[in-house]
């Protein structure tokens, strides 16, 4: 049986987002977010569902901290819910909520996992968000300020940290496509709130690096190779605002300290002035980080489309295989898309923050779960994964999404991402699936077969 085998130190994780799995939503002095917000609106989420009670994780993380030592994790990859730990976003702190990611932390390191924490995986406190949310720059510096408390309290524990989770689902899914809370719809308002986020994570890494605590401090970006339908120059236009308006609109000002020029000119004709930027604000948030994080699920196929204001539209390829979320499953995108990190942005770590699937799991007659397309699609990943380390990308671990099964957003607990089956109407009862049982084994023997 021929090997492909990861290098020695390389990382095997798994992540979630607070907002997904804890629950508890006004339990211990938590505020809301506009998470809370946003689900308890009639109609914004598959059969109104919400985060009220997720998996119980405020309450069973000791159980699931079990399990994770069961699979035999490495790191776990969690986020802070920023009103647990400040309920209105700014003043007042909750020393509960301090209490539990201590707790949590505490537990993770007595196991033997790497605990690595993102600050914002998108449950704003409401209170802010009535203020204007993050099309307001103070909310930047309230973020700061968070970071600053977080980094006090827990800066000797958690050697790994993540700014911001996916800044372009934040701005452009919840502000732009209207989604994701806050549900806006106005691209000018999603271009303010792209630049804030960017503008908070700068400030973010700045006070890091002030602490001077160890361990080391990334962002996580969700990027998708984008590859075009045909030759032709009209769909190499549309490939090339595709990668702009999706990847290299945050990429660019991490790490180049500039917004990618061409569709920077076509906004700026559109709308006069897109959004506020300050003189000094690139230099910040293109400070220097310690590893890209980077969440990858499938690719983008585009097209050329005049109708479009940036004249592309994706097209799904029919003889192709697709998850529950309809996203089309290619491993390659993966490879090519770490190759081109490497050629063309940063020789840093990189960290796949995030990797998975969702597909309609059952629990079987012998009360296993049989999750053999996850199980597939996860050992490609591991391949390709694999495939561009060996061409010499610095990538440095994998962290799977997700750990259990949990609170999708806009598709509630219909659609589930876990390697742990979470069994909602029985007591939250937890199984291993069967893509747990085999990433076990990857995780033990450090390679996958080819
Ligand atoms: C992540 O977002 C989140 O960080 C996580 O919280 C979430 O649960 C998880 O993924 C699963 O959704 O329509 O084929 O063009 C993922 C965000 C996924 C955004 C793919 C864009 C486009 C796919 N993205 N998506 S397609």
């Amino acid at each position: 049986m021929a090997k492909l085998t990861f290098p020695e130190d390389f990382e095997w994780g798994a992540a979630t987002a607070s907002y997904q799995i804890e629950g508890a939503a006004n339990e211990d002095g938590k505020g809301e977010s506009i998470w809370d917000r946003f689900s308890h609106q009639k109609g914004n989420i598959t059969n109104n569902d919400t985060g009220d009670v997720a998996c119980d994780h405020y309450h069973r993380y000791q159980e699931d901290i079990e399990l994770m030592r069961k699979i035999g994790l490495d790191s776990y990859r969690f986020s802070i819910s920023w009103p647990r730990i400040i309920p209105a976003g700014s003043g007042k702190i909750n020393q509960k909520g301090i209490d539990f990611y201590k707790r949590l932390v505490n537990e993770l390191l007595k196991t033997g996992i790497k605990p690595a924490a993102t600050l914002y995986h998108w449950d704003l406190p409401q209170k802010l968000q009535d203020k204007g949310g993050w099309e307001n720059r103070d909310t930047a510096k309230y973020f700061n300020e968070y970071a600053q408390l977080m980094y006090k309290e827990l800066g000797d524990l958690v050697p790994r940290w993540i700014t911001h989770n996916e800044p372009f689902v934040v701005s452009m899914v919840g502000n732009l496509f209207g989604e994701h809370a806050p549900g806006n719809q106005d691209h000018q308002k999603a271009l303010q709130v792209a630049h804030n986020l960017l503008l908070s994570h700068g400030m973010a890494v700045e006070s890091f690096r002030e602490s001077g605590i160890e361990g080391e401090i990334g962002i996580t970006l969700n990027l998708a190779p984008v590859y075009a339908n045909s030759e032709n120059k009209k769909d190499q236009i549309a490939k090339d605002y595709s990668d702009a308006f999706n990847n290299r609109w945050f990429l660019d000002p991490v790490f180049k300290g500039e917004y990618p020029e061409k569709l920077m000119a076509l906004y700026q004709k559109e709308f006069n002035q897109p959004f506020e930027l300050e003189t000094g604000d690139l230099e910040i948030i293109s400070r220097d980080i310690d590893f890209l994080g980077i969440n990858y699920y499938s690719r983008a196929l585009v097209e050329y489309d005049e109708s479009k204001l940036l004249n592309f539209k994706t097209v799904k390829p029919e003889a192709s295989n697709y998850t529950a979320m309809d996203w089309e499953v290619y491993p390659q995108g993966l490879t090519d898309l770490l190759l081109s990190l490497d050629d063309q942005y940063t020789k840093k770590p990189i960290f796949i923050t995030e990797n998975g699937a969702a597909y309609d799991d059952q629990i079987a007659e012998d009360g296993n779960v049989h999750d053999d397309k996850r199980v597939d699609y996860l050992e490609k990943h591991f391949r390709a994964a694999q495939q561009a380390v060996e061409k010499g990308v610095n990538l440095k671990g994998y962290y799977l999404w997700s750990l259990m099964d949990n609170f999708e957003w806009a598709y509630g607990y219909n659609k589930r991402f876990g390697i742990i089956y979470i069994d909602y109407d029985n007591g939250q009862n937890r199984i291993l699936k069967d893509s747990a049982k085999m990433y076990s084994k990857v995780i033990e023997n450090n390679y996958i077969k080819a």
